[in-house]
């Protein structure tokens, strides 16, 4: 009997997470129509242009979730479960530096890392693990409390954590078996309808949103879900034709007549949802949070380092000249600095070794296809983050923050950490082997710097 396959499942999941979304916060749905028919129109007037950075059925299915969890132990058993539909951990992220208002996670993201797999089903997941041990927002006294919370509480059921090792094992599951599969694991994203102690929640909002929403309640939820649109500045003005009301900024590069690089992100704000609380005198009331929002957006060419290391000035330099500026202003200032710093063509990219392509030979001639950005921009995760917080915490900036990085996320998820730009950079370079043997030649162009 053949097996459902990892990109099947992923598929699948994806899907299924989509459809208990769109029940939980149906202006997620509106989303998906408005991000739908943009899409369509792109493809009716750009034709095959459209579909230059992946196809439209990859586009049309293609979503990033984010979910925030309460420990190391969590991550490492999430990790088992992503394993399971062909996800591995990429890249780290400190918003804890990113995010001015007090956002205390770290952070990395699931996803396919193979370029077929990327191409079949690329879901990923922006996965957040919170950090108690950090005095800058965390006293002693409540670490050890929210700690002990959190290690109490069992949000990944065992049965789950069987199947996804069966399936990383085996390279996928039986058809029965993928179906329980799916129904626990979408299962464990589900917003709980559990009562949430009203006094604990609060004490942990007093220091962070973020930490409330992760240490507040005893199971985890997805936070967004994200689709991907061929022309977001488009969807923005439908969306508020349509009456939603959308945060100021599209994060992330400008609107510009040049080749679109890494990602841009917008979202709606987050709405009420009702919640049920228990209250110090143990009655239970309902009431409202607003932690989960929409988000979409548009994605690039991946860039390399230096490209990024431009990128990353690009988006400081506007900030310190916009400093007082609207949204408008904010982007008008941004795209200027663009022109100066980032060539109009693709070809000029890969001459000047700023973005990732892949090579190949067509009528003896080599033939670019840009490689699509498949990551997180830390500055635009804090701008998400931090445009849906409802207060900016506390952080105390005189405390030292906990050390962090690269090697305890790899360390807690007990898996190798894959380096975002080495993964591009390796589909580059072996592409340019092959169509350097069949040209017969070894002297391509190669992308400078790449090499270390
Ligand atoms: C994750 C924020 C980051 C993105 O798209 O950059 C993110 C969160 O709010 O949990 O999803
Ligand atoms: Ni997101």
């Amino acid at each position: 009997m053949s097996l459902v396959q990892p990109w099947e499942l992923r598929a699948a999941f994806a899907r299924s997470l989509s459809g208990m979304y769109g029940h939980e916060v149906p202006a997620y749905t509106t989303l998906l129509d408005v991000s739908q028919e943009v899409n369509e129109d792109v493809l009716a007037t750009q034709g095959d242009a459209a579909e230059r950075l992946g196809s439209i059925a990859r586009v049309t299915a293609e979503r990033h979730g984010a979910i925030r969890l309460g420990s190391p132990a969590e991550m490492s058993q999430v990790a088992r479960i992503f394993a399971g539909f062909g996800m591995h951990p990429v890249g780290f992220y400190d918003l804890r530096e990113a995010a001015t208002s007090a956002v205390p996670v770290v952070s990395t993201a699931f996803r396919p890392i193979d370029s077929g797999e990327l191409a079949r089903n690329p879901f990923r997941v922006f996965t957040s693990v919170i950090t108690p041990s950090d005095r800058r927002f965390f006293s002693a006294d409540l670490q050890h409390r929210l700690e002990a919370f959190l290690d109490a509480r069992e949000v990944f059921p065992p049965e789950l954590l069987a199947l996804a090792d069966r399936a990383e094992a085996d390279g996928g599951l039986s058809s029965a078996e993928a179906e329980r599969f799916l129904q626990l694991a979408t299962a464990s994203f589900e917003l709980s309808t559990e009562p949430v102690d009203r006094a604990w929640y609060d004490e942990l909002e007093a220091v962070s949103a973020v930490a409330a929403d992760i240490g507040g309640v005893r199971s985890t939820h997805i936070n967004h879900l994200t689709p991907r649109v061929l022309d977001i500045d488009d969807l923005y003005a439908r969306m508020e034709a349509r009456g939603i009301t959308m945060i100021d900024d599209i994060q992330g590069p400008p609107k510009w007549e040049g080749p679109n690089v890494l990602l841009r992100q917008t979202s709606f704000r987050a709405l009420a949802e009702p919640r049920t609380f228990r209250m110090p005198d143990g009655s239970v009331q309902q009431n409202s949070l607003r932690v989960r929002f929409g988000e979409v957006e548009a994605r690039g060419i991946a860039l390399t380092r230096q490209g990024r290391a431009i990128y990353d000035a690009a988006i400081v330099a506007a900030r310190d000249r916009s400093v007082g500026a609207d949204a408008v202003g904010r982007q008008d200032v941004l795209r200027e600095i663009w022109r100066r710093d980032f060539p109009t063509t693709e070809a000029e990219l890969a001459e000047r070794g700023l973005g990732y392509f892949t090579y190949d030979v067509v009528d003896g001639g080599l033939n670019l296809t840009p490689i699509v950005y498949e990551d997180f921009l830390p500055a635009s995760a804090a701008g998400i983050f931090q445009s849906n917080l409802t207060s900016d915490g506390s952080k105390d900036v005189s405390q030292i923050g906990t050390e962090l990085d690269e090697d305890w996320m790899a360390g807690i998820l007990g898996r190798e950490l894959h380096d975002p730009f080495e993964l591009y950079a390796a589909q580059s370079e072996t592409s340019r082997v092959r169509a350097a043997a069949q040209l017969g030649t070894s002297d391509l162009i190669t992308t400078p710097g790449e090499h270390s």
